[in-house]
């Protein structure tokens, strides 16, 4: 299955891993647009926007809280374990869409959430910042100053974390292998990732059951699951 790029990834010493719902798909949580993905179901614009927390912030958190709660529920799979794993060989960049903290809890203590982290909060008014703990008495929650708190994750038509981007730009520039794991590449800026590693002439390696805007563009393409093709791929990496 990896002749194709066996050779060339042998020898590497920097591996950037972009991730997405899909990695966590295998451990309960519904991805966005698979079968019964999330915006099946809801539309993004009424709950994952600034503008429709203003309208409706009860309804905005409640379908946090209700996301929070199945994914503290949920447990790391044998893709987030076996990317964790490798770090003990390589040096190992996660940019994850994610914002459910699954590879941290697989052991990864280089990631990047690039869409921010469901178990984060911060206040719509002052530069208050906390994780969150328990649950709420009222939704939403407000915070010292008076003002609403909201999660801290970056909403359809808000800016990235530009620390965070700047940094994810230069790992996806500087690798020697970019594995793209679980994602659709549907949302920009994260899906220009790729790009930036192709122009550096970096392997592309893409784990998905499905084929993506950007297959035919990978070096190699496994239309498998993570937790199937990881540990392989990995194993081969080690
Ligand atoms: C910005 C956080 C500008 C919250 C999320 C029109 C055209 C083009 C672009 C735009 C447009 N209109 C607006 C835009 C920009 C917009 C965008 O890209 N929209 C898309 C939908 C068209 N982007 C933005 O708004 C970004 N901000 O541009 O700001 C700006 C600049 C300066 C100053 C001010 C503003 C912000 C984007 C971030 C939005 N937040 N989430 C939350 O999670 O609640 S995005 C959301 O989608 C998730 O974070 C998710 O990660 C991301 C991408 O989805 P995927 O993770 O790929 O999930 P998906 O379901 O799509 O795919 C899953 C894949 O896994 C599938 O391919 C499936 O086959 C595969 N899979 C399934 N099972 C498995 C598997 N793979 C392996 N194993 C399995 N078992
Ligand atoms: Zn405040």
């Amino acid at each position: 299955m990896f002749e194709s790029v066996s050779d060339r990834i042998r020898d590497a010493e920097k591996i950037v891993f972009v991730t997405g719902a899909g990695i966590s798909q295998e451990s309960g949580i519904p991805t966005f647009r698979g079968k019964d993905g999330y915006w099946r179901k809801y539309d993004p614009m009424q709950l994952a926007t600034i503008d429709a927390f203003y309208q409706n912030p009860k309804l905005v958190w409640e379908w946090y809280e209700d996301r929070r709660k199945n994914i503290l529920a949920a447990h790391p799979n044998k893709g987030h374990l076996a990317i964790s794993d490798l770090a003990k060989y390589k040096d190992v960049i996660v940019l994850t869409q994610n914002i459910d903290g699954l590879h941290q809890r697989a052991g990864s203590n280089q990631v990047l959430e690039a869409h921010g982290s469901i178990i984060r909060i911060k206040c719509t008014v002052c530069d208050f910042k906390d994780n969150i703990t328990g649950s709420f008495d009222e939704l939403p929650p407000k915070c010292k100053c008076g003002g609403i708190l909201r999660p801290d994750v970056v909403w359809f038509g808000e800016a990235l974390p530009q620390d965070i981007w700047r940094d994810a730009i230069n790992h996806a520039k500087s690798c020697d292998v970019m594995i793209i794991a679980g994602t659709s590449l549907a949302v920009s800026p994260a899906n220009t990732l790729p790009i930036f590693a192709k122009q550096n002439g970096t392997v592309l390696i893409e784990v998905n059951p499905e084929r993506t805007v950007m297959s035919e563009h990978m070096d190699l393409s496994i239309m498998e699951t993570s937790t199937n093709a990881l540990p392989q791929l990995i194993s081969l990496l080690e």
